[in-house]
């Protein structure tokens, strides 16, 4: 295999040897962890684990897990597990959906992340002769900070470009021929339709590959993303709670994402009961942080669902694989009892033809659940006649009632009219406060 792996040794190592490995961090974070969050050590105690009480990975499920309300209730120092002045950065979420999580990041920490990240860019084909567009957003967001850092280590010429000003992305792009663009997937498909505008074609734009994630995209986003930048698009997935992107990254096989396990041990739960499921099974992604000294959550659930798998890989790699996040326990949405998760949505529109440009809009009149869906008519769809419209609005709502069961009411607006998203974007307007 051509590939240069950054760190063969880990990225290839035998099952058992990991375990061995991520048994011995684990012991001694836990110990670290107890020493010193009291927060943690609580839950422990109330829970009767000590810390002798872990001797190996297989100890794990034994431990309490840590979840987003926790996070708030320790805001902003409650976990952190090194003295502030060891502490060298913070990195913060949006905090769209309550409480900003700020977390906090040793030198130690940061260089661990940016390894991840630097493995994430070798995996898409990345070296040092790249030149590496990072158009994640820069500042609290880990995303432009976390691949800035993976591009340095890995020694590719970097482009600190943050999101937006699409007009210089594309200067730059062009003019210092950018070969890896990394960004939201909605903003790299906003980058595709702008060349687009401006006459280019694939073939003429640099690009070779894309590291796209830190919102949820279906193979069909992927396609289409690829045809227009003439790419192969790679999925990389982080958390702020975890550090940022490149706990998890795409190789070469492009069917699910590494799981830099050396650092992040991955497990799925059923997140009504908390049991551990088995390898396979669809559920909850519960995170513990191995080796990271400021912010080392352990048994974090994430909220988002997926499915891990140890299947052979082509590219050679033995680290465990998540697969593309399904959607979130949060992100699903309950119209008259039935759950709907965004990401079927886009893949009917895909089906059918259409861009993922839609807006879910979910409202509670007279005590009854209403469920529209906004989408936008591609050019080559448009047309102003009421009749097509309506037939056409007809024929992708029977399309949404076959996959999710119930039926919206669909209405085509026009190409464009949807706010365009530089960062993640807002597929869903949830009117009904049910909290
Ligand atoms: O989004 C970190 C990141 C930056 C990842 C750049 C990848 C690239 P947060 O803002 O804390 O961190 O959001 C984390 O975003 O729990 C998932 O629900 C979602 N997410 C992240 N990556 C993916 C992905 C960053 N590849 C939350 N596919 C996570 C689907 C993703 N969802």
């Amino acid at each position: 295999m051509s590939q240069n792996y950054y760190q063969k040794e880990i990225e290839t190592m035998s099952t058992e040897e990991m375990k061995k490995l991520q048994s011995e961090k684990l012991v001694k974070q836990v110990k670290h962890v107890y020493e010193n969050v009291p927060y943690y050590r609580n839950l422990m105690d109330e829970k009767g684990v000590t810390p002798e009480d872990i001797k190996d990975i297989d100890d794990l499920h034994k431990l309490p897990f840590l979840t987003k309300a926790d996070l708030r209730d320790a805001y902003p120092y409650g976990l952190l597990a090194k003295p502030l002045d060891e502490c060298v950065r913070i990195q913060s979420t949006s905090g769209t959906t309550g409480r900003r999580v700020v977390a906090f990041y040793t030198q130690h920490d940061v260089d661990l992340w940016e390894d991840c990240c630097a493995r994430a860019i070798t995996a898409a084909g990345g070296t040092k002769k790249d030149v590496c567009q990072v158009a994640y957003g820069y500042g609290l967001f880990t995303g432009g900070a976390g691949l800035h850092g993976g591009s340095h280590k890995v020694g590719s010429l970097t482009l600190p470009m943050s999101s937006g000003n699409t007009e210089r992305q594309i200067q730059f792009m062009t003019d210092l021929g950018a070969t890896i663009l990394c960004c939201t997937p909605s903003y790299a498909a906003y980058i595709g339709e702008s060349l687009k505008e401006q006459g280019y074609k694939p073939e003429d734009i640099p690009l070779k590959a894309g590291i796209f994630g830190a919102e949820p995209w279906t193979e069909e986003m992927r396609k289409g993303i690829e045809k227009a930048l003439g790419i192969k698009a790679y999925d990389i997935y982080g958390l702020t709670e975890t550090s940022g992107p490149g706990v998890a990254f795409e190789c070469s096989e492009q069917s699910g994402m590494h799981v830099n396990e050396d650092h992040f041990y991955a497990e799925i739960i059923d997140p009504e009961t908390g049991e551990v499921l088995p390898e396979g099974s669809k559920g909850e992604l519960v995170f513990t942080s191995l080796d990271k000294e400021a912010f080392p959550l352990l048994r974090y659930r994430t909220r988002d669902i997926c499915v891990l798998s140890r299947k052979k890989c082509s590219c050679g790699r033995t680290l465990i694989k998540m697969a593309k996040p399904m959607g979130r326990t949060d992100d699903m949405l309950i119209i008259r009892g039935v759950n709907v998760f965004p990401s079927q949505i886009e893949t009917v529109l895909l089906n059918e033809g259409y861009e993922p440009n839609y807006q879910i809009i979910v409202d509670r009149v007279n005590n009854n659940d209403t469920f529209e869906v906004n989408v936008e008519m591609t050019p080559e769809k448009f047309t102003d006649k009421v009749s097509e419209i309506l037939s056409m609005e007809k024929s992708l709502a029977g399309a949404m009632k076959i996959m999710l069961g119930i039926n919206p009411s669909v209405h085509l607006v026009a190409p464009k009219s949807i706010t365009r998203s530089e960062g993640k974007a807002v597929r869903v307007i949830d009117k009904r406060k049910l909290i």
